[in-house]
Order: structure tokens, then C-alpha cells, then sequence
């Protein structure tokens, strides 16, 4: 087989890029090691940045988003009795909106056939040859038979554990990570949310998250330590910790209800430089991983695509090389932006196992500082709604 871009990934970022080229009439053709249910069972994100909302317009895939996804205006800090609300619209005049990864793939899934994006599914063994040619290609296995796809360009948006990155030659490579004492257990439950706008706690006990899917879904976090087991939270005492953490007033409007899906997330912070060597790009978690805090990742995955499906389109509409040869420089700008405003946010909601008294007072001082001063929510707030790609 032969194509212009080899995608290797079915996640948001590889869906997107195809969908992206291929609305450019640059051919190209996506290997997904999964099935689609399983890619469609994973509960990820749940905000998207205007770079994702547009980027779904633009491609003429927004009609449920527009229908069902909710705008949210602000969202809020907690810290015990207190709440500090970032008015986001207000400050930035923009908002983010509540839809979640599962909608945004299935969306990008359910157009692919119409719109001649070859997805294969259940690829084994994908493996990237010949990544520093002008003639790269990607083998794999299917069905007991081996496959080989040739290519100009290989992009690599298969995630954190994928092969892609590991094509990058450790001599050319950086990696930048940093791994937090906790993870994040999550719950998904069929209950209206508890408050119509997100709420991030720091709590004595620990963070957690109030957030959403639909008025009628909820998504909740609390931090636990990474030595936690799943099986040692039942429901109720998911919920019970839930009500603790995010104070009374949140606590009174908790809907209880059993879990569609719980898991334990590790945090990390990640990046990979750089995001191209020869003829291979690498997008989203491939590339790179942010703590779940700032609600960024899916949202860096659509800002790469957008760098990157420009700069591939430069390279076979207007034979204009400058872009690929400058997409990873574009591309870590942002990344590195967002892995700040991401790491911030955890560090000052977070109760780390090695904070002292001197920590716990600067998170405070902080907090009272973003509670009364209009410049630092303006600066919070044109973080979460995204900086301009
Ligand atoms: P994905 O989604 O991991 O997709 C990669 C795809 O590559 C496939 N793959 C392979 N295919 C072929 N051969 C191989 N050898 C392969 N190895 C892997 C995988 O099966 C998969 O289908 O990466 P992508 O596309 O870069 O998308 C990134 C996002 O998924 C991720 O950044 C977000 O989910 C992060 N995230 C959030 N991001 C936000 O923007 N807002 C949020 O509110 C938000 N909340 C979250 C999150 C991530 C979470 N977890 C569980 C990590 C909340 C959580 C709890
Ligand atoms: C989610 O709804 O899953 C979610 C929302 C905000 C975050 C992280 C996750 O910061």
C-alpha cells in the first residue's frame, strides 16, 4: 500500500489530523492498534478549548457538539470555605465547553467512511522504518498476515506508550518529566452535576474536581496516593470523600449514584523534543503529557494537528517545505505554555506528601492573591480558555 501520510493512531489527535488532510485532499491512512469500542470505552477528557471547538467546525463536525456540548463560562477554585470563581467570559471573552473525548472520537469515527478516511483497525506490531528518508514506511500485522504501508510522512499520534516516539534516535532526543506522589481516582455516574460550573478543591484531605458530561451525567475526581487500590473504594466511600473535600455547599447538592466507570490515573508532566526527525511528527501524547489539572491535553493534541496538517498541507499543495522543518519549534511554543499553566495548577491545588507548613502558607497566599486581584484571574483564565495557536 502507498500513501502521502501514514497516521499511526485512532485517538482524538490521529482522527483529527486525517480528517484535517483529507479535507485538504491529501491522502492519507490511519492504523489503530484497538477496536473502535475499545478506543470508544476510554473516559479521558471532558473540556475543550476554543483550538478544539474550531478545529471540529472547521472540519463541518460540530452539530452535536454544538447541540449538546455545554459552554462554560468560568469554573471555580475551592479552599475550604472559600470559593474563588474566574469568570472567564468576562476576563477573556471567551469560554470552554463541556464534551467529552468519547463524543469528539465517536464524531470523527462516524465520519470517517463519508469522508474517505481510511481507519484500520486492530494493527499489531506497528513498527516505523526508514524514519530519516524522504521514503519512510510502517509495518504491522493483522488477521495473521504482515502489511507494509509506504509513505512521504509518518505522524505518530499513538499516545504515551506507542511506537513512534521510541523511532526518534536518543541522540537527537530530549525528555523533560516529572512524575507526582498521586494519581487521580475518577468516577463517571448518570447524576445531574452538583454545580453547573467546574469546581477545582484543595482540600486538608486532598484535591478533588466536580465536573461534567451532560446535565444528566457527572465526572468526579479526588487525588489518592499511588500505592491506592481501586478495589479499596467502593462507591460510597467515593462519595463520602467527594462530599468532604468539596466543602458543604457542593456536598448538598451531590447527586449519589452508581459508577459507570471508576479508574485510578497516574499524573506526570512529559515532553519530548523534538516533535519531528526526518519524515516523522509526532502530535498530542506522543509528544508530550500534561497533568489532568488544567484540562489540556486533548487540547494540545488539536493544536498540534492544526500545526501539523498545515505544515503537511505547505508541504504537498504549495511545495513549501518550511513548515514541516518548523513544526516542532511551533508546535513545543505552545506545549511548553500549557505544561506550565497545567504543572501550576496542580502544584496549587494539590496537598504534596512533601509540603510543609512554608508550602501549605504560599498556596494560601496564592489563592488569597487570585481572589482579589483582577490581573491574576485575567491570567488564570486566558490560560484555561487556551492560548491562541
Ligand atoms: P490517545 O488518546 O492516547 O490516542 C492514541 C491512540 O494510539 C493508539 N495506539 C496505537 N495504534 C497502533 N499501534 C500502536 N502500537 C499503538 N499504540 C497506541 C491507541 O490505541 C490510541 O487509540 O492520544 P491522543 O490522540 O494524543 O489524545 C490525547 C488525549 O487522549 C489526552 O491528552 C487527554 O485525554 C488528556 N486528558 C484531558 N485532556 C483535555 O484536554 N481536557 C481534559 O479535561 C482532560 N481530562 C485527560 C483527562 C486524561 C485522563 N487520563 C485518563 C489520562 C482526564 C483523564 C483522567
Ligand atoms: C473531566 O471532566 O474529565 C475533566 C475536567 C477538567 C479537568 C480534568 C478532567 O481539568
Amino acid at each position: 500500500m502507498k500513501t502521502q501520510v501514514a497516521i499511526i493512531g485512532a485517538g482524538p489527535a490521529g482522527l483529527m489530523l486525517g480528517h484535517l488532510l483529507r479535507a485538504e485532499g491529501v491522502d492519507c491512512v490511519v492504523l489503530e492498534r484497538h477496536t473502535p469500542d475499545y478506543v470508544l470505552s476510554r473516559i479521558r477528557a471532558g473540556v475543550l478549548e476554543q483550538v478544539a471547538v474550531d478545529l471540529m467546525t472547521r472540519l463541518g463536525l460540530d452539530d452535536r457538539l454544538k447541540a449538546e456540548g455545554l459552554v462554560e463560562e468560568g469554573f471555580n477554585l475551592a479552599d475550604g470555605e472559600r470559593l474563588i470563581r474566574i469568570d472567564c467570559m468576562g476576563l477573556t471573552g471567551k469560554s470552554v465547553v463541556v464534551y467529552g473525548q468519547t463524543e469528539i472520537t465517536k464524531d470523527l469515527m462516524d465520519a470517517a467512511p463519508g469522508r474517505g478516511l481510511e481507519v484500520i483497525y486492530g494493527t499489531e506490531d506497528v513498527a516505523l522504518h526508514a524514519v530519516e528518508s524522504d521514503a519512510p514506511y510502517v509495518t504491522w500485522r493483522k488477521d495473521g498476515s504482515d502489511h507494509r504501508l509506504d509513505a512521504r510522512f509518518i505522524a505518530g499520534c499513538d499516545g504515551f506508550h506507542g511506537p513512534s516516539r521510541k523511532a526518534i534516535p536518543a541522540s537527537v532526543a530530549r525528555e523533560y518529566e516529572r512524575v507526582y506522589p498521586f494519581g487521580w481516582l475518577g468516577i463517571l455516574a448518570d447524576v445531574p452535576p452538583c454545580n453547573h460550573e467546574l469546581i477545582y478543591a484543595n482540600h486538608e484531605r486532598g484535591f478533588a474536581l466536580a465536573s461534567m458530561r451532560s446535565h444528566t451525567r457527572s465526572r468526579y475526581y479526588i487525588d489518592v496516593p499511588l500505592t491506592e487500590k481501586l478495589e479499596d473504594w467502593s462507591d460510597d466511600r467515593l462519595w463520602d470523600e467527594l462530599a468532604i473535600r468539596l466543602g458543604p455547599d457542593a456536598a448538598a447538592n451531590i447527586t449519589r449514584g452508581p459508577a459507570l466507570e471508576k479508574s485510578i490515573a497516574p499524573l506526570r508532566s512529559y515532553v519530548f523534543e523534538p516533535m519531528r526527525h526526518g519524515s516523522l511528527l509526532l502530535c498530542g501524547d506522543a509528544a508530550h503529557i500534561v497533568p489532568p489539572t488544567g484540562a489540556k491535553g486533548l487540547n494540545l493534541a488539536a493544536s498540534d494537528v492544526h500545526y501539523a496538517s498545515e505544515a503537511l498541507c505547505g508541504h504537498f499543495k504549495r511545495n513549501d517545505s518550511d513548515g514541516v522543518a518548523g513544526y516542532s519549534a511551533k508546535a513545543l511554543a505552545r506545549v511548553w505554555k500549557s505544561e506550565r499553566f497545567s504543572w501550576s495548577l496542580t502544584k496549587l491545588m494539590h496537598r504534596f506528601p512533601e509540603d510543609g507548613p512554608f508550602e501549605r502558607a504560599m498556596q494560601v497566599a496564592e489563592l488569597d492573591y487570585i481572589a482579589n486581584s483582577k490581573a491574576a484571574q485575567t491570567s488564570i483564565a486566558e490560560n484555561y480558555v487556551g492560548l491562541p495557536v
